[in-house]
């Protein structure tokens, strides 16, 4: 409902007619499978976040661009941003600024349920858009998911159970995540991703979310199948460039 809420307030401010103009006006999105396709070592997508609502505060990251561009220069495949104002303090201004300093494609990290917020992302100059398969029903995610493709973007979509990893694949999504955090009751389950990586179809890039702090987590989810790992609280609470090297 919050995200709903916020992407009403902003649409009072700009009407989705101009948003589809902006976007239609950006530089064509990267192909973001291009820069995750598996390779001798797992890829990294880097997440800009400011806090959460199961860990609270994690950073002040006064300059978002900044960050990402240390990302970059630790080696990372690809740059997540929460642009969700409320529990995370991020915002679609972080996206903007961030895709103007590094050359990665950038994520669009939100509670996305509307084609506003889809437009707007591409807009922002984002190259892939979560979606998340618990969030959204069949036919609300079938939309988002073909506006996605239409804008030039890649979805990536997010999974927490091997009926949602079906979703997923029915779709025919290219980067399927599975977040080892439920986001109903914020609990984590570091194995998971290895239950459900069997059922995501060859082909896909298999990214595992969340809660990957150490070399070792790396590892577990590399043995596991994954292509990716996608790493937030570990690297804005660390040294990024230290902490992705040791990856
Ligand atoms: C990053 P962590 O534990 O490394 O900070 O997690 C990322 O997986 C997490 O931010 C996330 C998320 C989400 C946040 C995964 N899926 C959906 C908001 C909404």
């Amino acid at each position: 409902a919050g995200a709903i809420a916020d992407a009403e307030s902003r649409r009072a401010e700009l009407s989705l007619a101009e948003v589809e103009r902006r976007a239609a006006a950006q530089y064509p999105a990267l192909d973001a499978v291009s820069f995750l396709s598996r390779g001798d070592t797992i890829r990294v997508i880097a997440e800009v976040k400011r806090a959460s609502p199961s860990r609270g505060d994690l950073a002040a990251i006064p300059d978002p661009a900044l960050q990402a561009s240390l990302y970059e220069q630790g080696g990372a495949n690809a740059i997540s941003v929460l642009t969700e104002g409320r529990r995370f303090k991020g915002s679609l201004g972080d996206l903007t600024a961030i895709k103007k300093r590094v050359s990665l494609p950038v994520l669009r990290k939100d509670f996305i349920a509307t084609p506003y917020q889809v437009a707007e992302a591409r807009a922002a100059g984002a190259d892939l858009v979560l979606l998340i398969v618990a969030a959204l029903d069949r036919a609300t995610i079938g939309e988002l998911f073909a506006q996605i493709v239409e804008l030039g973007m890649t979805p990536l979509v997010e999974a927490h159970s091997a009926d949602e990893v079906k979703i997923a694949a029915d779709l025919g999504a290219p980067i399927i995540g599975v977040n080892a955090r439920d986001l109903s009751d914020f609990t984590l389950d570091r194995d998971l991703f290895a239950r459900l990586a069997p059922g995501i179809p060859d082909g896909t890039i298999r990214v595992a979310e969340s809660a990957v702090s150490t070399p070792d987590d790396v590892v577990h989810y590399r043995r596991a199948g994954a292509d990716a790992v996608l790493i937030g609280e570990a690297l804005v609470t660390g040294d990024p460039v230290a902490t992705l090297g040791a990856f």
